[in-house]
């Protein structure tokens, strides 16, 4: 594939290929040159209909969309830099919750993650200080810059459940706040003016699990479980400079284990078929290490080679927050921010708000005709006219079948009744007949035997003149 490169020469061939667009800076359409790869003359392909609808899904239909070469820059390879260009200039949000038992170090870690105090300076306690326990849920917003792109942070802290001898409900607040922030943006979606609408629904939730080495908490289970048709759960093992290597990977395959059984959706990063190799390989080399097995630290210390790095020192040495071979936490960073922010936002707005949303809307009340905006497949919607029209014609035939056969028992029994009608004027001619014929026998024989026949007649008559 030839590259384009200010939109002056002519190019061979340029496929609409998912491999980064060279820029140009010319007009993208001033080479604009359609033609047909491999000599093969192209069909053109019309949608065209009087109904919309029926237009839109012809067009929509794989089998009428016609993939072609084309032999000059047109310039939609450039749209992704249109893309970069508008997300650059609006900026990025992107708001963690961080959720889990009392003193499990979310706090500390929400200020290792973005290697940024969040906490406005008065809170900002000097390096040797630990933070103190968190009360109430925080709200910290940094906006935060790199290479000109502009990221707005929001990290909500929430204060640590488990505290209490009676925990039931201590998420309350928490699984609270997720709602409120889906509320509000429902609100300003039904404003009439949505241009501005400031996102503030939490996008993931990193879930500190306690360093027991055992398997889950039923509190830990339980909160997940509130948790997880709300928000992208990300569950990490807190403290895990407190575990050894070993211990790391059996206490994940446990957790990984109960996550399952107790049917806890937890975040999963998408495949996508069309990503390179490399990428691919390094999403699964992210999501392996889930739940990431994290060190907080907010203090630099020296290590035994005279380097200063964030970590935690003990006698036999220090544990590096930075280093990958000490822990996840590098995994867990480059997952919200370099990998999968826009993944885990997307996966906010397109399942768990809008699974929140129809809730919402169908509990106020608020009801749609399923009928209207249901997909129709037009080769089932031509199945059941077909099956329907079958139905018909056989219902039809049936009844002329009936009419016919109905028909028919009538002019049978007609038949019968006339032929029975004959049959008896048959006898009855044929006994008249005979006798008729002794009759004139009788006649015949008294002539011949001389005898008046009159006389024989009045006599039989009984006449009594
Ligand atoms: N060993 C070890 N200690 C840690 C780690 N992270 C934090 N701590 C310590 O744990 C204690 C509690 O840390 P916080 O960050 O306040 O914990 P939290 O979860 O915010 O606590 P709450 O706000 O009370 O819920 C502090 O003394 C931290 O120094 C870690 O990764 N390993
Ligand atoms: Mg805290």
């Amino acid at each position: 594939m030839t590259t384009a490169s200010n939109g002056a020469s002519p190019i061979d061939t340029m496929s609409a290929s998912p491999s980064p667009p060279a820029v140009s800076n010319g007009s993208p359409y001033d080479e604009t040159n359609y033609g047909a790869a491999n000599g093969e003359a192209p069909v053109p392909q019309t949608v065209s209909s009087s109904n919309p609808k029926a237009a839109a899904q012809a067009a929509s239909d794989m089998r009428n969309i016609v993939r072609r070469k084309l032999t000059g820059y047109v310039g939609f390879a450039n749209l992704p830099n249109q893309w970069h260009r508008k997300s650059v200039r609006k900026g990025f949000n992107f708001n963690v919750m961080v959720v889990g038992e009392s003193g499990l170090g979310k706090s500390t870690l929400v200020n290792t993650l973005f290697n940024t105090s969040l906490y406005p300076p008065k809170e900002r306690k000097p390096p040797s200080l630990d933070l103190q326990k968190t009360v109430s849920i925080q709200s910290i917003s940094a906006d935060i810059e790199e290479n000109g792109v502009r990221l707005r942070l929001t990290v909500v802290d929430t204060p640590g459940f488990g505290d209490f001898i009676n925990n039931d409900e201590s998420w309350d607040p928490i699984v609270k706040n997720i709602e409120q922030r889906f509320d509000a943006y429902l609100d300003a979606e039904n404003k009439v003016n949505r241009m501005n609408i400031v996102d503030n629904r939490i996008h993931a939730v990193v879930f500190f699990i306690q360093p027991t080495g055992h398997s889950l908490k039923p509190l830990d289970v339980e909160v997940m479980r509130k948790l997880h048709t709300k928000v992208n759960l990300i569950p990490v093992i807190a403290k895990s400079d407190t575990l050894t290597d070993e211990e790391i990977t059996a206490f994940k395959h446990r957790i990984l284990a109960d996550i399952a059984h107790h049917q806890i959706q937890i975040f999963e990063g998408p495949r996508y078929e069309l990503d390179d190799d490399e990428t691919i390989a390094e999403n699964n080399e992210i999501m392996s290490k889930v739940p990431f097995a994290v060190v907080g630290a907010n203090s630099e210390v020296a290590t035994a080679d005279g380097r200063k790095v964030r970590g935690r020192r003990y006698p036999w040495g220090v544990i590096e927050v930075d280093n990958e071979e000490h822990c996840d936490f590098v995994k867990l960073r480059q997952m919200l921010i370099r990998t999968h922010m826009e993944e885990l936002k997307e996966n906010t707005n397109n399942f768990l708000y809008e699974n929140y949303r129809s809730d919402k809307l169908a509990a106020m009340g608020v009801q749609q005709d399923s009928s209207v905006f249901k997909e129709v497949n037009p080769a089932v919607k031509q199945e059941e006219e077909r099956s329907l029209h079958e139905a018909k014609l056989q219902k039809m035939e049936m009844e002329m079948k009936m009419v016919f056969q109905q028909k028919v028992a009538e002019k049978e029994s007609k038949l019968r009744q006339s032929e029975e009608e004959l049959y008896a004027r048959h006898r009855e001619m044929k006994e008249q007949l005979d006798r008729q014929r002794s009759e004139l026998e009788e006649k015949k024989t008294r002539i011949e035997q001389g005898r008046p026949v009159e006389k024989e007649t009045k006599r039989k008559g009984f006449s009594l003149r």
